[in-house]
């Protein structure tokens, strides 16, 4: 294999793709030298046929609003990979949505599904249509529409979707009923569900929860614990609640959360019911987190600026990609952050990884880092399967047992002769290594 070869052939063959060329370049960048030890890789065109998604679905969602108003949104679904289980990733509702977001999610969804030690393979789909702002009727014929085509294409064993971005219960809810009303059948097919029908007890904080294991994990690597540590976290959304909850539990205070509109900072710490008013934010379905500040007023609220300037000794970025740059990565270095673990999707630009990795930090990549909500997805599927249900102390015992299972797969194939872990190889070698291996295993298909 040769990166920038192949690079060059993708950029030509899926121009104005950037997030989905980053994605992959880091996965080439960090795989080659194990890759180009093994020639039955390379023969079997291994990675050719990875970087390409089996097939996409795109489709036009016509709704109407409250006011009699009919609108079109561009409806996607990506099946990624199969190789080691059926299709598997969530669907994110966000005006930004477009193909190349979505093909980076799905590729990344491949390795991170693969690490979980589930059989799940790689997939990722959505829609530009904003639900900000929208009511819960034209957000249920919205999900309704969506799933009039997405339904021909998933099944409980085939493709099962779940929430990201923008899509949560109450949208799993929506597009659940319309699936199970098409199809006549009442199965696992999405992850995400309600409590009292089939959806796993933690899976809302499960994302959140798996990052702080996952931390947890690297800073005994160091010795360190989250006892007594400012946390700095972007993002007030699904996956940032869960950290603060686990975070605060773990004896930290966290300082910070961010929407698109700027931080809060405070300094008091996010605990009890303030963790509480973050779901009340969120439920409001404005795009602002500057409220915050009004309710709590020992807060204050910095609008357009990013958490990352805030002297914290972990960073938990958990919001969207790209969110965090070199210059932040480098303010946080020289702040004295010692971790940075990632709860979004690619939220470090490939410069703010540079950074962490040249300064030694402990730097948990989203694939491993955010890999708790999958599992619980995984685990909800084995559920529904079975036909049982767990408490949630028995889910959250698994899933824990899971983010320590990925941390000693990144430790096995990160670690470098002077000892330092480096955590971006280690998860892409071996979610690419078990992929990989049971490609060769079906043949050319
Ligand atoms: P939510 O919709 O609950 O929250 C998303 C948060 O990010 C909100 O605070 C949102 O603000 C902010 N945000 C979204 N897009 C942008 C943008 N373009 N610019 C600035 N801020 C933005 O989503 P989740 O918490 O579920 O997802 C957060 C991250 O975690 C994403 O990267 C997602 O892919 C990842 N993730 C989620 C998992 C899950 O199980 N939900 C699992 C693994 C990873 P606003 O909505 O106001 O724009
Ligand atoms: O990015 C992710 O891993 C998710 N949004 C969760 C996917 C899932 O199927 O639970």
């Amino acid at each position: 294999m040769n990166v920038d070869k192949l690079m060059i052939d993708l950029e030509k063959k899926h121009p104005g793709e950037p997030e989905y060329l980053q994605a992959v370049r880091e996965v080439l960048e960090s795989i080659e030298e194990i890759y180009n030890q093994n020639p039955q890789f390379e023969s079997a065109a291994i990675i050719e046929r990875l970087i390409e998604p089996d097939r996409i679905l795109t489709f036009k969602i016509p709704w109407i609003d409250d006011q009699g108003q009919a609108h079109v949104n561009i409806g996607y679904r990506i099946q990624f990979n199969n190789s080691i289980g059926p299709y598997k990733g969530g669907l994110r509702f966000h005006p930004s949505v477009n193909l190349s977001i979505l093909k980076f999610l799905g590729f990344e969804q491949i390795f991170k599904n693969s690490l979980t030690t589930l059989p799940m393979g790689g997939a990722k789909g959505g829609s530009d249509f904003n639900p900000k702002g929208k009511s819960n009727a034209e957000i249920m014929r919205f999900c309704q529409s969506y799933m009039l085509e997405l339904w021909k294409i998933i099944g409980a064993d085939v493709d099962i979707p779940a929430g990201d971005i923008g899509v949560g219960g109450k949208e799993i809810g929506y597009m659940y009923g319309m699936y199970k009303k098409l199809s006549g059948e009442h199965t696992g097919v999405m992850t995400g569900k309600g409590r009292s029908w089939g959806g796993s007890l933690i899976r809302p904080e499960a994302t959140g929860f798996g990052n702080v294991f996952f931390a947890r994990e690297m800073l005994k690597t160091r010795g360190e614990s989250f006892m007594g540590k400012i946390v700095s976290v972007s993002g007030f959304g699904n996956v940032a609640w869960g950290a603060i909850t686990k975070a605060t539990d773990f004896g930290a205070r966290v300082v910070t959360i961010s929407g698109p509109d700027g931080y809060v900072y405070d300094p008091d710490g996010i605990s009890g019911e303030k963790i509480d008013y973050l779901l009340e934010l969120r439920a409001s379905n404005q795009d602002i987190v500057k409220p915050y500040s009004y309710e709590f007023p020992d807060s204050q609220f910095h609008e357009g600026k990013k958490s990352w300037e805030v002297k914290c000794d972990i960073a938990l970025p958990c919001a969207t990609q790209n969110e965090l740059d070199r210059e932040d990565a480098e303010m946080l270095v020289q702040n004295g952050c010692i971790c940075v673990s990632e709860g979004a999707n690619m939220p470090s630009t490939p410069e703010a990884i540079e950074v962490f990795i040249e300064n030694k930090i402990l730097y948990g990549p989203g694939k491993a880092a955010n890999a708790g909500g999958v599992s619980t997805s995984g685990l909800e599927q084995t559920q529904n399967a079975m036909k049982i249900s767990w408490t949630s102390e028995e889910v959250e015992e698994k899933l824990h047992q899971i983010m320590q299972s990925i941390h000693g797969s990144c430790v096995k194939y990160g670690t470098e002769p002077d000892g330092f872990v480096n955590y971006m190889k280690g998860a892409n070698i071996a979610g690419f290594m078990k992929v990989a291996n049971a490609m060769l295993d079906q043949g050319v298909i």
